[in-house]
């Protein structure tokens, strides 16, 4: 009996990890690929998730049993602040279509991926599994926080009603590889290396949006990844589940990108300093404090993850960062800019 993963959103930044992650790690060990099954990384070129009809084709040309649900209007703080009806929109109708033609096609498992700003922006912390409807999000984000949140009501409803094996996961900020880079629409990571290469390049100044004062937590794409196929053959249930990075040694700083639990987070001043090492530039930045900080933190537990998984090791985060400035700088022609 073969099985075939569709991973929607398959071109996108943790798509394109996952299909890194598969092809490189040993066949037939814990994240690699198995013999027995086929991968299918799925673009909005191949079906635009946001028509029924477009998705339900997609379903019955691949006939997928396992589904991967990564597609979504995506992007950081400043395109979530323009476009919120958009956001809401927009993944309103994809998320529906999918897990729609999933139960339609009796795909035997769904994870679709959340994300921390889900969270409610006034909530005890540190942020677990629990909280995710206790309260409204972060007005930043609320259209993209609802419109994901629903997918957490949608797949319990699923599984009432028709006993559908979906379930979710809540990835913190991810960077790496293949990100969108692009100067406003992009997340902190990838918009910073970019606006840092520039001032390098171009010997003009490298500004920093917001105080730099708001803290977050990070993870490395290609050990997302590893923690999708994880949840994919080892986890079955309905709840979903935080996949954010592990505390395995004490701040310095180099360290704390990986090691971030939930009562480490690093600030935005923290990240801009370690993207000017990682980039290599001379100059000093400053901060544009006319521009929004969005939510101040959103420290989320990863004790769930760490009690499921055993043994998982983290990339450093100077190493992660360090990939994801070369990919940058050998794909800068042809890379989302
Ligand atoms: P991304 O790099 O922007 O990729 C988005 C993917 O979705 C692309 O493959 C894109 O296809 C596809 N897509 C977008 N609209 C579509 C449509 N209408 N129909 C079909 N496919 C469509 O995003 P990402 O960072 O990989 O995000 C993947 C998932 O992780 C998303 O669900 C996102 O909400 C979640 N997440 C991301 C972060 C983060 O920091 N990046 C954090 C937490 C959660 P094309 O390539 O054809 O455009
Ligand atoms: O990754 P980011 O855009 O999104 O980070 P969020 C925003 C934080 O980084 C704010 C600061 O404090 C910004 O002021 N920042 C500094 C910058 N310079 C820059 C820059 O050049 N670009 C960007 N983008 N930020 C997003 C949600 O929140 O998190 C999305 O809006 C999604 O829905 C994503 O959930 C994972 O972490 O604030």
């Amino acid at each position: 009996m073969s099985t075939i993963i569709l991973v929607t959103g398959g071109t996108g930044l943790v798509g394109k990890a996952i299909e890194y992650v598969i092809e490189n790690e040993p066949a037939g060990s814990r994240f690699g690929k198995r013999p027995n099954e086929k991968w299918i990384f799925a673009s909005s070129s191949e079906a635009d998730l946001r028509d029924p009809v477009q998705t339900r084709k997609l379903y019955e040309k691949y006939q997928p049993t396992h589904v991967i649900h990564l597609a979504a209007l995506v992007g950081g703080l400043f395109k979530n602040m323009k476009y919120k009806l958009t956001f809401l929109r927009e993944n309103i109708l994809i998320n529906d279509n999918v897990l729609h033609a999933s139960y339609e096609h009796k795909a035997q498992k769904l994870i679709s991926c959340l994300s921390t700003c889900v969270f409610p922006d006034k909530v005890e912390y540190p942020l677990t599994e629990l909280n995710i409807h206790n309260g409204p999000p972060h007005e930043s984000n609320f259209g993209y926080a609802h419109a994901k949140r629903m997918v957490d009501v949608q797949n319990h409803a699923y599984k009432e009603e028709f006993g559908c094996n979906f379930t979710s996961a809540i990835p913190t900020n991810v960077f790496g590889p293949h990100d969108n880079y692009d100067l406003e629409d992009s997340h902190v990571i990838p918009g910073l290396i970019h606006k840092c290469y520039l001032a390098k390049k171009n010997n003009t100044p490298f500004v920093v949006s917001g105080t730099g004062k708001p803290l977050r937590q990070f993870i490395y794409s290609r050990d997302l990844a590893k923690l999708f196929i994880w949840q994919l053959r080892e986890y079955d249930d309905v709840e979903p589940v935080i996949l954010s990075g592990n505390k395995i040694c004490p701040r310095p700083l180099s360290c704390i990108f990986n090691v971030v639990g939930e009562d480490e987070e690093v600030s935005i001043k923290e990240v801009a300093d370690a993207i000017v090492k990682a980039v290599g530039f001379q100059g000093s930045y400053t901060f544009d404090t006319s521009r929004a900080d969005g939510q101040y933190r959103k420290p989320a537990s990863n004790k769930k993850l760490l009690s499921l998984i055993g043994d998982f090791k983290f990339t450093p985060f100077e190493e992660a960062l360090n990939e994801s400035v070369k990919w940058f700088l050998e794909n800068y022609n042809n890379a989302r800019i």
